[in-house]
């Protein structure tokens, strides 16, 4: 009985020293957004590379809004997760004290600027308002944008994140009005335009169409790049390198350009 009671101990106390995947206990948790049926279609994709190559199960947690998952992943309710660029992690960590790192790259989104009103960015007036993400790196993004589509002049370059303080020059004077990233689409019935990430866009139902302006990809975009991203412990874990390999294919990829005719995803990797 003795020897069964410190066996048994043994085993939970290596169970609980071991909490994350390993080759025993392949189900990685990885948090992603509310997708559409494009989105799924590349997750499947990587689920099957992921089960069929490495006999790992992916389990999916579906995130409405980017305020939630790095929460959820330095908590441990998930594993991984795979909905943001490296100046939203960067943000993200300086804010929280956090040290989530990226352990691979997926796709770059270029952002872009909508609207429901005008169909070219001359028609723009004095005065209009333009909507943006309320977050450091994304409001930052869409200034960039606004001064690359010839609206303002920007007193900062390069990745030094912008905010509305440094606009130095706004000849149509207009107004910025910083939302939520979530909310920026519902935000086009009353503004004249809104930069909007493709996540939401998509939900929405957006999309290069019905953009007036869309970021240009170049040697400042690397930042931009989206990644899978894991608690700092977690950065050699065989199995979750593993679902990065899994997902840098060329079935990722096809099915990528499949899902996004019109390049609202790149592959990144
Ligand atoms: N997929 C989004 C983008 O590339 C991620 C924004 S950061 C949470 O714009």
């Amino acid at each position: 009985v003795v020897i069964i009671a410190v066996a048994a101990f043994f085993g939970l106390s290596h169970k609980s020293t071991n909490k994350t995947a390993t080759s025993a206990d392949k189900t990685v948790k990885i948090g992603v957004m509310t997708g559409t049926k494009e989105d799924d279609t590349i997750w499947n994709t990587v689920a099957k590379t992921a089960k069929d190559k490495y006999g790992i199960t992916l389990k999916f947690t579906h995130f409405t809004d980017y305020t939630q998952p790095n929460t959820a992943l330095k908590n441990g309710e998930i594993d991984l997760n795979a909905f943001q660029h490296y100046a939203f992690l960067n943000a993200w960590n300086k804010a929280n004290k956090g040290t989530l790192t990226a352990i691979g790259d997926t796709v770059i989104s270029p952002i872009r600027l909508y609207s429901k009103k005008l169909t070219s960015l001359d028609q723009i007036k004095d005065g209009d308002t333009i909507a943006v993400p309320n977050d450091a790196s994304n409001e930052s993004r869409s200034l960039y944008v606004l001064k690359a589509a010839g609206l303002i002049k920007l007193d900062v370059s390069g990745s030094t994140l912008a905010t509305v303080k440094d606009i130095s020059s706004n000849p149509k004077n207009l107004n910025i009005k910083e939302l939520d990233a979530a909310q920026t689409p519902r935000a086009l019935d009353s503004v004249a335009g809104a930069v909007i990430n493709d996540d939401f866009a998509t939900t929405a139902n957006l999309t290069a169409k019905e953009a007036i302006f869309t970021e240009p990809v170049n040697k400042d975009s690397q930042q931009w790049i989206n990644i899978i991203v894991a608690n700092k412990k977690d950065v050699n874990n065989k199995v979750y390198k593993d679902v990065v390999k899994a997902y840098e294919t060329s079935a990722t990829k096809k099915a990528i350009e499949k899902a996004y005719p019109d390049k609202s995803k790149i592959p990144a990797w």
